[in-house]
């Protein structure tokens, strides 16, 4: 006899008329639904997408006619995974969204119990405020609104600035854990610490002496570009190239070495000129945003492709290889792996996977 963790076991007449009956006292046999989740391995809902720059920019720009950033809150477009149609979802576990700031906006001052980060794409001259702490964004910069903590944004220059936003919106929905208060009914924070004050504090290979922390978040909420890439272009010298990664770089705590945030895990990574990666799957699901170059992933055999602020998904389980083109390409990604692993859930495989 066929066994029913896989699949469904025979319906029978009778058997359909017991369920039927039982349906009113709220029970339902677990054995004509153990095959619809009881995977073999993981099935995301999430399919693979590229969310091509170019494709989006005309209307995330004709966005700033139709309201402002403050009506709207955060003038953002979605970034909504076709398999997910109104989930206001990226993937399963993450929200991603481009977020556009016009010179002279202001995005109100807020706070949530959602974690998110943003990695800017266009524009200068734009901020954002952590509890009134400026951190100025330059394309590639990535910053940190860790949950709980108050911040807005502004733009102080003369061009649109454009960032992606990247979220734990459908975890901390799923987990029944949100929270959010306005400040002050719309007003902005005061300003707080003086600009540079995080990374003078913890960026510096330092901290201040007998420092305790503020909770499981990166004191540091600002990483510039520029050192990014400069610590990838220097590991390039010395020619160890992962076969699976490439150069690939996680963001940290300098407090304690762990990721980031608890919930969103960042990594920057270099791909030499015609580097093919080895294929590669893991549990965790990634989010990637090209800074430089162009390419290709092909995940599970099917090949997409991407250029400079496109975004696009890697969701989880599914092998994947990266194909980089003639010159250096740098992604910046995001992934919910650091959620896997503190469960004791994460796994990964290596090696010629394509089913
Ligand atoms: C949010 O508060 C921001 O603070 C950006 O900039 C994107 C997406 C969903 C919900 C809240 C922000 C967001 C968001």
């Amino acid at each position: 006899m066929a066994r029913s963790l896989h699949e469904r076991p025979e319906v029978t007449p009778e058997r359909e008329a017991f369920y039927d009956k039982i349906d009113p006292l709220a029970v339902a046999p677990l054995w004509e639904r153990l095959f619809t989740f009881m995977k073999k391995e993981p099935e995301m809902r999430a399919a693979p997408y590229v969310w091509e720059y170019d494709k989006i920019r005309p209307s995330l720009m004709e966005t700033a006619t139709l309201i402002t950033a403050e009506e709207a809150e955060r003038r953002v477009l979605i970034l909504e995974n076709p398999a997910l149609k109104g989930e206001t979802a990226a993937c399963d576990s993450m929200f991603a969204g481009f977020q556009l700031i016009m010179p002279g906006e202001i995005a109100p001052t807020h706070r949530h119990s959602p974690a998110a980060l943003r990695f800017i794409v266009e524009g200068d001259g734009a901020y954002t405020a952590i509890n009134g702490e400026k951190a100025p964004m330059k394309p590639g910069d990535l910053i940190l609104t860790p949950s709980g903590v108050w911040h807005d944004h502004g733009n102080l220059g003369d061009e649109p600035v454009v960032w992606l936003d990247g979220l734990d919106i459908p975890l901390i929905r799923f987990l029944g854990t949100m929270f959010t208060d306005l400040y002050e009914e719309g007003g902005t924070h005061p300003e707080g610490r003086p600009k540079f004050d995080n990374m003078a504090r913890f960026g510096a290979n330092m901290r201040p002496m007998d420092y305790e922390t503020e909770g499981p978040h990166s004191p540091v909420f600002h990483y510039p570009y520029e050192e990014t890439r400069s610590a990838l272009v220097n590991l390039k010298k010395a020619d160890e190239i992962d076969p699976f990664h490439g150069i690939k770089m996680q963001y940290i705590n300098p407090h304690t070495g762990e990721p980031t945030m608890p919930t969103l895990d960042c990594y920057m990574q270099l791909l030499p000129p015609k580097m093919v990666t080895q294929e590669y799957q893991s549990t965790a699901t990634w989010l990637y945003s090209v800074v430089e170059g162009t390419g290709r992933t092909v995940i599970n055999g099917t090949p997409y492709e991407w250029g400079p602020r496109d975004v696009f998904v890697v969701p989880g389980w599914l092998p994947h290889r990266h194909e980089c083109n003639d010159e250096d390409a740098f992604l910046f990604s995001f992934t919910d792996k650091a959620v896997h692993q503190k469960l004791g859930l994460y796994r990964e495989k290596r090696g010629n996977l394509s089913r």
